[in-house]
């Protein structure tokens, strides 16, 4: 089995911590964007190669590692939901980078404007879960992934999200997760 993928994305993170905790054995590859672009047809990582079998999203391979090991991918509707909605927000937020990273205005486009708002209000609305109390499954694994990701990438202020800097915190206990954090040089 071979997982594709670069050692920043949070999606991939998420998938490598699941490749840990079912201890598969898996071989990562470091994978660029050109790379990327030739290798699936989402032009994205992750994505997992394994005999014929050919994944192209981190929820299709979450799950597909989860019932490897006989376990059921987001058992519950809260919990599915909840991670969609961590995804929403993350993909908005990682969207915002690569637009302006690739010169983009983000201040001044409408359409922009509005992902910046639905980041916000998803973070507003996941600090009040977290105060709630959350669990180290595939949701909590994601929104843990997704805060670390932004705070490496100075791309949100937390200021406001106590909760999510506390799950974050309490993240720091899973060996999974401190094994696959980003690169710091
Ligand atoms: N829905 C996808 C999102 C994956 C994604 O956005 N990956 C980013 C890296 S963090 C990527 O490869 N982006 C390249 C691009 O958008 O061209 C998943 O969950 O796997």
């Amino acid at each position: 089995m071979k997982l594709f993928g670069s050692y920043t994305s949070p999606f991939v993170r998420h998938c490598r911590i699941a490749v840990l905790q079912a201890d598969l054995e898996c071989t990562f590859v470091e994978t660029n964007y050109e790379q990327s672009a030739e290798g699936s047809a989402a032009m994205r990582v992750p994505y997992l190669e394994h005999d014929q079998l050919k994944l192209h999203d981190s929820m299709s391979i979450l799950r597909y590692l989860r019932e490897l090991r006989d376990q059921r991918f987001c058992p519950t509707l809260a919990e599915y939901d909840l991670l969609l909605l961590v995804n929403t927000a993350l993909d908005s937020t990682i969207n915002l980078f690569l637009l302006e990273n690739s010169g983009l205005d983000i201040a001044s486009n409408s359409y922009t404007q509005r992902q910046a708002r639905r980041v916000e209000q998803s973070l507003a609305y996941l600090n009040d879960v977290a105060a709630q109390g959350l669990e180290w499954n595939d949701a909590g694994i994601r929104l843990a992934c997704f805060v670390d990701w932004a705070m490496f990438r100075q791309r949100l202020d937390f200021t406001n999200y106590p909760a999510l800097v506390a799950w974050r915190e309490q993240a720091q206990q899973s060996k999974e997760f401190i094994a696959t954090a980003p690169p710091t040089a």
